[in-house]
């Protein structure tokens, strides 16, 4: 049974903890180790050698890299953890975004690398405002010239709250071979695939150590009056006061506690485990965060939900309130979620079935059809307002595809949708006007893995291609212009005889018709039809795009009483427009948008070369509000190349920047450019 954490008291019960930090800073790599060391595999496996419990997926082994959430559960001293390895890409950040409201900690795994610290400030501030505890975890410390002697000047300016050092290395000659525990005031050597050995604390580094200790006690004093005093007294603080203010500050987010190790070698392991047990705190202050009562119906968060290859579904879910087991219905808000059809362990994808799952506990229910990624889930008849809705940032870049082969077409539909149940990050919008299915997503990789899976997954073969810009057209000179349908064969004939006034219009009008008849040259039942062929005619241009910013009055024609018809004045309508446009010099128009880039200010320079380079007209920059080193800068772009810019930001940024965009205006594009659109349109058609 959980209980009350209290004033730094052990918090006991499952724990939910999400591995998290910068793209390839050894995420996975450390679920390996804390999966060996606590005996939840037989063998660290590595991600070289592709074995690994974390990115077991195709997709993730092809790419050596995370793509998607992986959920470890395993025991430590009689406790129950569950580890949520994310992915450290930015492309696939909604994964790690999505299960933060679950967990009662995270920890942040990074590097001593002054090129991810924009990367690493990006998760921090997502944590702090979340309101997540948190710890880093430096890894790689095995690593020639890790700076490691100045772990706090160079993350502290990736954090808005203090960092404090727990820990500190020793050294056998250059290479970091233990550490010493400030807290605990006991010095270790490392020792590989095994437990780190108590070794006596003397000489200089018993000096080091009581300067690290100080300065830790400090940053803790800043929220503790009486350690405050004691410190000025110089009265040594009990140990347990010192653990339970680690406890207290690192729950209510007031200091991010520093450990460190070197996940290949699984050293640091232990250490942080007994960080977790001790600090860190448990179901009954995260449902506190979230505002959950103690309850008797269970109430469920969805971590993520996943169609697994045999087809069946599987949500990971954190069980919040309550107990949640076989055939519980669950409802996600007014809906039905579905009935649970059985609650699995996971060890990534080994799947272990087991009884119900109680509070605290973060499992697998199986066949919960309707479920979906951030889904809050409840038993019993009354919903629980969802504990979080975690929006995923915009998409940045598109793909326009299709199935490969036109039996396919409604199995991608399935597909496609629950794609999108899985990952909201992406989204999939139906171009009407060129009836291309575009998938937007976070990036390159992000997408080409959504493809992947739809062929591996879900077994549909596409093609991608780039999706179409919205180019239109005007004119520029007005003309008057008639449009007559004749036909005489044999019996009943067609006639319909317009006379049309085209002008163009501001840009920005659209389009706009009028009827300026008189003496009922033209019948007024037959006008609309004379509309629908111009609007028919205006849908295609001569240059080949939608026509807009134009007027057409229709100002005279003529009919026959036998002979005319709706179908023959909407044919002269359009004659009357496809014969006119070619004398009203059409002219191209591009869609422009305002674009906002936010990076990190040492790239600015760099962003506003990229955007010049791509026919961007820079409105300015400024610095990023609430944001330490960081700027926005502003520009007009259009649309054709907006396309990839993402890649380029994030390459100019070590993957920290980002972009939004809106649409602004059209504007008229002639020239070479121009030419080779037009162009490319008529090859295509
Ligand atoms: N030298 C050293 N290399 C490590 C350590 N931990 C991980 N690596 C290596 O770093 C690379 C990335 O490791 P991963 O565990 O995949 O990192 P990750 O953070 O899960 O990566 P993403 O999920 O893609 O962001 C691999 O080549 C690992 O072998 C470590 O402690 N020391
Ligand atoms: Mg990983």
């Amino acid at each position: 049974m959980a209980t009350n954490g209290g004033n730094g008291a052990r918090a006991t019960g499952p724990r939910c903890v999400a591995l998290a930090g910068p793209f390839q800073s050894g995420k996975t790599t450390l679920l390996e180790a804390i999966l060996a060391r606590t005996g939840a595999i037989q063998r660290q496996g590595t991600i070289e050698a592709g074995n690994t419990v974390g990115d077991a997926s195709k997709e993730a082994r092809h790419h050596r890299m995370s793509v998607e959430l992986t959920a470890a559960t395993t025991t430590f001293m009689g406790d129950n953890y569950t580890f949520l390895d994310c992915p450290g890409s930015v492309e696939f950040v909604h994964d790690m975004r999505a299960v933060l409201p679950a967990i009662d900690v995270a920890v942040v795994v990074c590097e001593m690398d002054e090129k991810k610290v924009p990367q690493l400030q990006l998760i921090l501030r997502e944590l702090e405002d979340k309101k997540i505890p948190r710890i880093l975890f430096v890894n790689k410390i095995d690593k020639g010239d890790s700076g490691v002697h100045d772990v706090l000047k160079l993350l502290q300016p990736a954090s808005r709250t203090k960092l404090i050092l727990r820990q500190i290395p020793t050294f056998s000659g250059d290479i970091i071979s233990g550490f010493v525990d400030l807290a605990l005031e006991r010095a270790f050597v490392y020792k590989e695939h095994a437990a780190s050995e108590v070794v006596p604390l003397e000489g200089d580094v018993a000096d080091l150590e009581k300067t690290a200790r100080f300065s830790m006690l400090e940053t803790l004093a800043d929220h503790d009056d009486e350690l405050m005093e004691q410190l000025l007294e110089d009265i040594q603080p009990p140990r347990d006061k010192v653990f339970d203010d680690l406890t207290r500050e690192l729950r209510d987010g007031l200091v991010c506690p520093v450990l460190m190790g070197t996940a290949t070698r699984a050293n640091g392991v232990l250490r942080l485990m007994k960080a977790l047990r001790h600090e860190s705190p448990g179901i009954v202050e995260t449902a506190k965060r979230l505002g959950v009562k103690a309850g008797s119906d269970a109430v469920a968060y969805v971590l993520k939900t996943l169609n697994t290859t045999h087809g069946g579904k599987m949500s990971i879910a954190r069980v919040i309130s309550g107990q949640a087991g076989d055939g519980t219905t669950l409802l996600s808000g007014d809906d039905e979620a579905g009935r649970v059809a059985g609650v699995f362990k996971l060890v990534g994808q080994t799947t272990e079935k087991r009884g119900p799952a109680a509070v605290g506990e973060t499992v697998g229910f199986a066949k919960l059809d309707k479920a979906k990624t951030g889904d809050t889930l409840t038993a019993g008849k009354q919903a629980h307002p969802a504990l979080a809705k975690v929006e995923p940032y915009p998409p940045v870049l598109a793909i326009a595809i299709s199935a490969k082969e036109r039996k396919d077409d409604v199995k991608l539909g399935q597909a496609l949708n629950k794609l999108a149940e899985e990952d909201p990050s992406i989204t999939i919008e139906h171009n009407p006007e060129t009836h291309e299915v575009v998938l937007w997503g976070q990036g390159e990789m992000h997408l080409r893995v959504a493809t992947e899976r739809l062929s591996d997954r879900f077994g549909v073969a596409i093609e991608r291609r780039q999706p179409s810009v919205g180019y239109r057209e005007t004119i520029r000179k007005g003309v008057v212009q008639r449009g007559r349908h004749k036909k005489q064969s044999g019996g009943h004939g067609q006639y319909g005889d317009v006379m049309l006034d085209i002008k163009p219009l501001p840009r920005g009008s659209g389009f706009s018709f009028e009827e300026k008849i008189t003496g009922g040259v033209v019948p007024r039942n037959y006008i609309p039809a004379v509309e629908e062929g111009v609007v028919d005619a205006l849908a295609h241009g001569p240059l080949g795009f939608p026509v807009v910013d134009l007027s057409v009055a229709l100002i005279d024609g003529s009919y026959h009483t036998v002979d005319s018809s709706d179908m023959a004045f909407r044919l002269a309508g359009r004659l009357g427009i496809v014969e006119a446009l070619p004398q009203c010099q059409p002219v191209l128009l591009e869609p422009i948008h305002l674009v906002e880039i936010a990076c990190p200010s040492e790239a600015t320079a760099k962003i506003n070369a990229l955007m010049s380079g791509r026919r961007g007209q820079i409105l300015g920059f400024d610095t990023r509000e609430g944001w330490d080193g960081w700027d926005l800068v502003r520009a007009k772009m259009p649309e054709a190349e907006i396309g990839d810019l993402i890649v380029e930001i994030r390459s100019a940024t070590a993957g920290a920047g980002t972009f939004t965009f809106k649409f602004d205006h059209m504007a008229e594009l002639t020239g070479r450019t121009a030419d080779q659109i037009i162009a490319a349109r008529r090859a295509a058609e």
